[in-house]
């Protein structure tokens, strides 16, 4: 088990898109068990692979309170949609920042364990939101990016400024 290290906003390889996975191996399973141990730490209540750096569409979530529910999501898809959510949102990738973006108030996603067991989820509320910032990940993308360039520039300061804090 490791904690993996997070990669913060601005950072060119959080844009990179995931790919696939194609094989259902050990080394998958391990990713998955750093993946959740890192969530947990942040703590968090989602991580995609795409923030510790691995482009593969491997997501893991947790919105229980107990934080004992990990639900494991690979190769992601998101079969049916309804209704709007603005639920606030914050990123590990995105420290300090908290924003409300418009999503999906339900999602179905049909995905694969990390044993290549395919199954179907009916998500809402912070779950439903949690998956979709998770899925976006994956396609590289981070949820500041749908705000105002304004906010972004807004956003970038304060990250530069905790950065040059943090040194
Ligand atoms: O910990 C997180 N909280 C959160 C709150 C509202 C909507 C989405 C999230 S995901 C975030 C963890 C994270 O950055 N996942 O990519
Ligand atoms: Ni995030």
């Amino acid at each position: 088990m490791a904690i993996l290290n997070i990669l913060r906003y601005p950072d060119a390889r959080l844009h990179k898109v995931a790919l696939p996975v194609t094989v259902f191996d050990d080394g998958l399973r391990a990713l998955v068990r750093d993946m959740t141990e890192t969530m947990y730490a942040a703590p968090g209540v989602g991580l995609a692979a795409t923030q510790v750096d691995v482009h593969k569409q491997v997501i893991v979530v947790d919105v229980s309170e107990r934080r004992d529910s990990t639900v494991v999501l690979v190769n992601p898809e998101v079969v049916d949609a309804s209704g709007v959510s603005d639920i606030e949102e914050g990123c590990l990738s995105v420290p300090g920042i908290y924003e409300t973006v418009e999503r999906a108030e339900r999602v179905r996603v049909r995905a694969y364990d990390q044993h290549g067991k395919s199954f179907t989820l009916e998500a809402q509320g912070l779950l439903s939101v949690c998956i979709q910032h998770e899925m976006d990940h994956l396609k590289g993308k981070v949820f500041v990016e749908y705000l105002s360039p304004l906010k972004q520039q807004r956003i970038r300061g304060k990250l530069a400024k905790q950065l040059r804090k943090s040194a």
